[in-house]
């Protein structure tokens, strides 16, 4: 789980289309240090190039100049205090990016790495990612660089009830919605939602990823890999292969990664690797059982540390490594932006990797997508193969508006339907544009379409 900038990034605009690269010079010009941010449009502009050949419209009503412009940034100042009664200082922010289709929508970042550009390339990925799960919602994202690594449980509390302290004027049911992302999971959003009923006497929809008894959507917590796992099983059908018997490689060992190992053993896949940034474990007869419910455990360990599942289980750990050099048919990066670079991806293709998921948001980096996509991997990016949460929030949404719980069939049955349209949308929008099978492009100009054409109905705004 090594975060990693973007030293391969690859700064070429000639696959852009004219128009699309003069805005994003325009963009790297305004803001040349926030990387993250700029590689996650040029990645959606250089894949648009189609739709902006077919028409003028979007240049005329200046959608991309638009599209990269968050509505709106808060950000803030966040003060608490430690056990040992010192005052602490973080800083907090909430990206609100797009809500031509919804209400803002997108998780919260709790880890030391969260920056502004971080958080702006979560809100646009999350705006096109949202446009495909088909629900009304729009893009945003925020967080704290506050680490929630050793803090104890107290200091989590005092550290969320500040959070919110400075955020809740800002947000709202039919505003703005967030809920949980890295280092924020249900005992956060717990908190989170406690203070923010405490300073508004509401009690409503106003974060997803709430606890069961008070407003949850079951199969939430599942939902990130459960979904990215059916968008891969719809990956290996269309090309006439299954899942079950496949060796899978997962990164991280966190919310995604375990909804994502569950599921794929449940379907009969081998998962054997699991990863922290202090290295990654091999387990060779697959991590089954009671092993995905100590993932857990290590998770409400609080120490970021995956090296203790080696130890307990006698498999090999091999510190300061990544997964990716494993031999997999499956490859599922489910820890963080960049964790899959250029040399990694190399690994994959020669050791006869078929298939890459993304889990993560943007976690391989442009130049691995195209040595893998070169070396024959079919790809999926995280916008449309990790979609299945924030659908799954969108789910929980529905039940608090309209007052019901769903069981957790009719979850599963939304989120599989979910999944598979985004894979047939991804799909289809790749054919239209002449490269079947390309996910990237498909997600990408699927998302968009969606989104530009509700910003030019709803004029200049
Ligand atoms: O990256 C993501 O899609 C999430 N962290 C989930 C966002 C959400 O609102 O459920």
């Amino acid at each position: 789980m090594q975060p990693n900038g973007t030293s391969d990034q690859n700064v070429a605009t000639k696959a852009m289309h004219p128009y699309a690269a003069r805005v994003f010079r325009e963009v790297s010009e305004r803001v040349p240090w926030e990387v993250e941010f700029l590689q996650a449009v040029q990645e959606v502009f250089e894949t648009i190039t189609p739709v902006l050949e077919q028409t003028t419209l979007y240049e005329e009503e200046s959608v991309l100049e638009r599209l990269v412009e968050p509505q709106r940034v808060h950000a803030f100042r966040v003060v608490w205090h430690d056990d040992a009664g010192r005052v602490r200082v973080n800083r907090g922010w909430r990206v609100q990016f797009n809500n031509a289709i919804g209400p803002f929508k997108g998780g919260l970042r709790f880890h030391s790495s969260v920056t502004l550009s971080g958080l702006k390339f979560l809100g646009f990925e999350q705006t096109f990612k949202n446009a495909l799960t088909g629900l009304p919602m729009g893009g945003g994202k925020g967080g704290s660089d506050f680490s929630p690594r050793g803090a104890s449980d107290r200091e989590i509390e005092r550290f969320c009830h500040s959070f919110m302290t400075s955020l809740y004027r800002y947000i709202g049911a039919e505003v703005d919605v967030p809920a949980g992302d890295i280092g924020v999971g249900a005992r956060e959003i717990g908190y989170l939602f406690g203070q923010y009923k405490r300073l508004t006497e509401t009690f409503s929809g106003v974060l997803t990823g709430k606890g069961l008894n008070w407003g949850g959507s079951k199969l939430r917590p599942e939902a990130t890999g459960f979904g990215l796992v059916y968008f891969a099983q719809k990956m290996l059908e269309r090309r006439g292969e299954e899942l079950a018997g496949k060796r899978v490689s997962v990164s991280g060992f966190g919310n995604v990664a375990w909804g994502a190992v569950k599921k794929a053993t449940e379907l009969g896949a081998k998962v054997v690797t699991l990863s922290g940034p202090d290295g990654y474990i091999y387990d060779p007869e697959g991590v089954s059982g009671e092993k995905i419910d100590y993932m857990l455990e290590l998770r409400s360990s609080g120490m970021d540390v995956v090296q203790p599942y080696a130890e307990r289980y006698g498999v090999e750990f091999h510190a300061g490594r990544r997964p990716w050099e494993v031999p997999v048919d499956v490859a599922l990066p489910c820890a963080i932006q960049n964790e899959l670079e250029s040399a990694d991806a190399e690994r994959l293709v020669a050791n006869g990797c078929k298939y890459v998921a993304e889990g993560a948001n943007m976690p391989t980096t442009p130049d691995a997508v195209r040595i893998l996509r070169q070396g024959g991997i079919v790809y999926a990016p995280g916008k449309a193969s990790n979609a299945g949460g924030v659908g799954t929030s969108g789910l929980e949404m529905a039940q608090n508006r309209t007052n019901q719980t769903w069981t957790a069939e009719r979850v599963d049955t939304e989120l599989r339907r979910i999944m598979t349209d985004i894979h047939d949308m991804a799909w289809d929008a790749a054919a239209t544009c002449g490269n079947p099978g390309d996910y990237l492009q498909g997600a990408n100009v699927a998302g968009f379409l969606k989104v530009a054409d509700s910003m030019v109905d709803q004029g200049s705004v």
